[in-house]
């Protein structure tokens, strides 16, 4: 599996999936999620609220993933996982792992090889951008999957070179 970064916006790669950084709603919200939507048009919504209305009655759980139709979006399909909000108090890292492992099997189920992620967590869920890295790429190597181009699409020149640097020393 090549793994490579990237700096820019998420919804305009050109990959088989991309991941959602969604909530258990499913219904959309902001940053990555406000993006895809947006890029994406109704197709993705209108997927979202048929998962919710049958496998999802109360709401994709943390740390789970599943997929939809991409609608106009350049990708096949959109993987929707929801990270954990970071809490000082308790340690959430095994369900911001799981984000990344569930994502990937979901991508094998589809028999997607090429798959765009955000940095999960690290903008509306607060979780310190350093340590979201080092579980992101840690949970990425240990995973077993048919991906071959993995690439974490940040969206700042700072989370940037955070991943770099983690990628180099990990
Ligand atoms: N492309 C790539 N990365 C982006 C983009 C983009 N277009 N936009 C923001 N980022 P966030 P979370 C970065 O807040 O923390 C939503 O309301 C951003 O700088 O999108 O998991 C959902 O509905 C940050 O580094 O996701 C949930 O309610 C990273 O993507 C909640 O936010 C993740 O930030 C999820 O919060």
């Amino acid at each position: 599996m090549q793994v490579t970064l990237v700096q820019g916006d998420i919804t305009a790669q050109q990959v088989d999936a991309v991941v959602n950084a969604a909530n258990s709603s499913l219904l959309g919200g902001g940053g990555v999620d406000g993006a895809i939507h947006r890029r994406g048009g109704p197709a993705i919504l209108a997927a979202c609220r048929e998962l919710r209305a049958s496998h999802y009655g109360k709401g994709l759980p943390t740390g789970q993933a599943v997929a939809t139709v991409a609608g106009d979006l350049p990708a096949r399909w959109v993987i929707h996982t929801v990270g954990p909000v970071f809490s000082p108090a308790e340690d959430r890292s095994h369900l911001l792992a799981s984000c990344y492992r569930e994502s990937l099997r979901v991508a094998d189920e589809l028999g997607a090889t090429s798959v765009a992620f955000p940095a999960i967590s690290t903008g509306i869920y607060r979780w310190p951008i350093d340590d979201a890295a080092r579980i992101a790429l840690g949970a990425i190597r240990s995973a077993p999957t048919q991906v071959t181009d993995l690439r974490f699409v940040l969206f700042t020149p700072d989370a940037y070179g955070v991943f770099e640097r983690t990628l180099g020393t990990g």
